[in-house]
């Protein structure tokens, strides 16, 4: 019997590369290798596309006309959220609300939410490796209300250690809410989110009078893998559309319905009431009682246009590309001495992020920014810093790291051209 060996790729890498006009512009004389993806992705020509249609041909402010082009406008609007609201599995359009992105979606969440239910003495949840954008509004939060943070520690291996005995120290009576990214975009760690939620609803239920809300930060999860928000189950899922092909400034918040029913506004203004009186308003119907002002109508129909790109792709397929893509990337990385990858060492537990730093005796040799800055001379445009995630760095005991991040255009011949980069740079630092 034949043994097939070489196996279809999962993406037609040239035929994708097309759509980017980017990625055929040359920096500093050679071709751009764009690896800072987790930072924000490129954008295809389809989404470029349905943007300046939307200004050329349909522009009207959103639910406020009763004429034709504030119809089309309100109907490509609408139209978007529905897509995206499927692209997740959400099931109802009206748990979607648009956000700038994934860090104004957390701060509705821990205003309306969070001045509603949390009191002084309760706790709120978190992991050792949040981005930023995910502890800073819990910090304000517990700062005004007398609550307190803990955090979920981490392994050496860069894995949440959530088995039994440590939720049982971690999720008490007094937990009311726990806030988790779905992937780490330092040690890009794909956390069991399902899985973890579940246990927590288990104790809680089991133990105590009230389960807690729980926050799925998925800013770096929903570009790169497909997520089914109603099969993982969570109160709050938050993720951010410029990381997903789509235009900057818009984001989105899934909500359980009862919950955004309860909530109170985050912000106000127009077109987020029923009616207003002088002493008083009401409030409109979910999702746009958390909508104030005109939204950015382009933004959400070059998502619904990212979405429906990506969808042609196959979220399947781009998992498998990007795991391909670490796996080898991983391989290529262990041949330069002195380099430190962070997180887990196996593709099936990690998203298309890797960290990394060049240590000599127990010190980072390179600092990230200079690596980076030689790396850019070479094309390769790289991450460099604490990525917004500083208590981690404190974790890892690093000032900061360099960080490679891919996405659906990206080649194992770009990767090729890493490593020589890298020795580059080992060579002007005499390492
Ligand atoms: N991380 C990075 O280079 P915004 O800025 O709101 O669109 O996304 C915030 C955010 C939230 N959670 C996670 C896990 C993230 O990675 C990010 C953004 C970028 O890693 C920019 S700091």
């Amino acid at each position: 019997m034949k043994v097939e060996t070489k196996t279809k790729p999962n993406l037609d890498t040239d035929k994708i590369r097309k759509d980017f006009p980017i990625l055929s512009r040359e920096i500093h004389g050679k071709p751009l290798v764009y690896f800072d993806n987790a930072a924000t992705s490129q954008k295809p020509k389809q989404v470029i596309a349905a943007i300046s249609n939307y200004y050329e041909q349909h522009n009207a402010n959103v639910h406020r006309g009763v004429h034709k082009l504030s119809e089309e406008a309100t109907a490509a609007f609408e139209g978007a959220r529905k897509k995206v609201a499927d692209f997740v599995n959400a099931g109802d359009m009206r748990q979607i609300v648009f956000t700038r992105n994934a860090t104004e979606a957390i701060n509705l969440v821990a205003y309306s939410w969070g001045r509603k239910n949390i009191k002084k003495g309760d706790e709120i949840l978190l992991t050792q490796m949040e981005h930023h954008s995910n502890l800073v509004p819990w910090q304000l939060l517990a700062k005004e209300t007398g609550a307190k943070l803990k955090f979920i520690p981490i392994s050496e291996s860069g894995e949440l250690r959530i088995h039994v005995l440590e939720l049982e120290k971690y999720v008490t009576s007094r937990t009311k809410l726990v806030a988790i990214t779905h992937v780490s975009n330092v040690l890009g760690t794909i956390n069991p989110v399902k899985q973890t939620i579940e246990k927590i609803y288990e104790r809680s239920t089991k133990n105590f009078e009230l389960r807690p809300k729980v926050l799925i930060d998925g800013a770096q999860a929903v570009p790169h893998m497909p997520v089914s928000i109603q099969h993982i189950n969570p109160d709050f899922y938050v993720f951010t559309g410029h990381k997903m092909l789509g235009p900057t400034g818009i984001g989105v918040l899934y909500a359980k319905k009862e919950l955004l029913e309860d909530m109170d506004p985050f912000l106000s203004g127009g077109d987020m009431i029923l009616e207003v009186d002088w002493e008083k308003s009401s409030w409109n119907y979910i999702p746009w009682k958390f909508e104030a002002g005109t939204p950015d109508v382009a933004g959400a129909i070059g998502l619904g246009a990212a979405a429906d790109y990506l969808n042609s792709l196959g979220m399947k397929n781009v998992r498998e590309h990007e795991k391909e893509l670490t796996a080898y990337a991983l391989e290529k990385l262990s041949a330069v001495k002195d380099l430190v990858v962070y997180g887990p060492k196996d593709p099936e537990k990690r998203g298309g992020v890797i960290s990394f730093n060049i240590v000599k005796n127990d010190q980072v040799a390179i600092h990230p920014h200079d690596l980076a800055s030689i790396l850019d001379t070479e094309g390769i445009a790289v991450r460099s810093g604490h990525h917004c995630a500083q208590p981690l760095m404190k974790v890892l005991e690093i000032p900061a790291a360099a960080r490679v991040s891919f996405y659906i255009y990206n080649t194992k011949d770009e990767v090729n051209r890493l490593i020589p980069a890298m020795e580059k740079a080992k060579r002007i630092f005499k390492l």
